[in-house]
């Protein structure tokens, strides 16, 4: 059985450091957030995995091919390096939201996020071995979005830009998918399982009430980096005008589960 393997990452005893011994500055917070961010992204990413900010306490990789063992190299330099540790649950199952269930529940039953005793712990289960890994991404981006940054204010063209992230995260999780903001106009969603007909009523509908054009470059491999690769190339493939569609698929090998289903 196919499976996406996810990752939650969170800080040990957050919310109480930050106003430990009295409240810290925001931008200290700020950098601090922003650094860690940066540094399990080039971990993960060197990896193959492609991890997500998310709320920025709690991060959410998707680390197919990414053994447990690897996770407690790659917690370990963190917790080394930072002034804060982290904890880590691991979950793999057929579909994102499945996934982020069991790496939730592995990590919550380790302690809670504002323990004081949980610190640095690692829990889950990875997928059972390499034939199951299987990742299916969708990079999706606003047609024109430049027209609408050079005409309108920029917190307009951000209060647009975070309506659809919204919009998006509704209509994809109804079919089990996950949506994450990354950036300019560009979204990106963990979907295994997630059909071309699915994918399609899902944009039609978040097009509809937010009068934007979408496009969505759908990539699938055995590791995150593989498909979130080929999904950028589908999506190239669109600008560029190769395909007259807005939604194209690349597989590493063809998807086992039926597309059109
Ligand atoms: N994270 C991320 N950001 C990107 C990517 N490509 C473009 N961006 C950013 O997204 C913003 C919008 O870029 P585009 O989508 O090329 O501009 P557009 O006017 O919408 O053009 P079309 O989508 O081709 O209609 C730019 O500010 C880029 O910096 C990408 O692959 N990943
Ligand atoms: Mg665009």
């Amino acid at each position: 059985m196919k499976k996406i393997q996810l990752t939650l990452i969170q800080i040990d005893n957050y919310g109480p450091w930050t106003i430990t011994p009295e409240p810290r500055r925001e931008a200290e917070l700020q950098i601090l957030q922003a650094e860690l961010f940066t540094e399990l992204e080039r971990q993960f990413g060197s990896r193959k995995g492609l991890i997500f900010p998310t709320r920025f306490d709690n991060m959410l990789a998707v680390t197919n091919g990414i053994s447990l063992d690897e996770h407690r190299i790659i917690q370990q330099a963190i917790n080394e390096r930072f002034p804060v540790t982290v904890s880590m649950g691991v979950g793999a199952a057929q579909t994102p939201y499945e996934a982020q269930i069991r790496a939730t529940l592995a990590l919550q039953r380790a302690g809670g996020s504002r323990s004081a005793e949980r610190r640095g712990v690692l829990m889950g289960a990875c997928v059972g071995g390499s034939d199951e890994d299987w990742v299916q991404v969708a990079h999706m981006d606003v047609n024109h979005s430049a027209l609408i940054t050079d005409s309108e204010p920029v917190y307009d063209t951000h209060l647009l830009l975070q309506r659809i992230h919204l919009a998006l995260m509704s209509a994809l999780l109804k079919r089990n998918a996950l949506v994450f903001y990354t950036g300019g106009d560009n979204f990106m969603a963990p979907s295994n399982g997630l059909s071309e007909e699915g994918l399609r009523t899902a944009i039609e509908d978040v097009e509809q009430a937010l009068g934007v054009r979408l496009k969505a470059g759908v990539g699938g491999g055995r590791t995150a980096e593989e498909a979130a690769h080929l999904a950028s190339e589908a999506l190239h493939e669109i600008r560029s005008g190769e395909t007259k569609e807005s939604i194209a698929f690349e597989f590493e090998f063809q998807n086992p589960l039926s597309l059109k289903g």
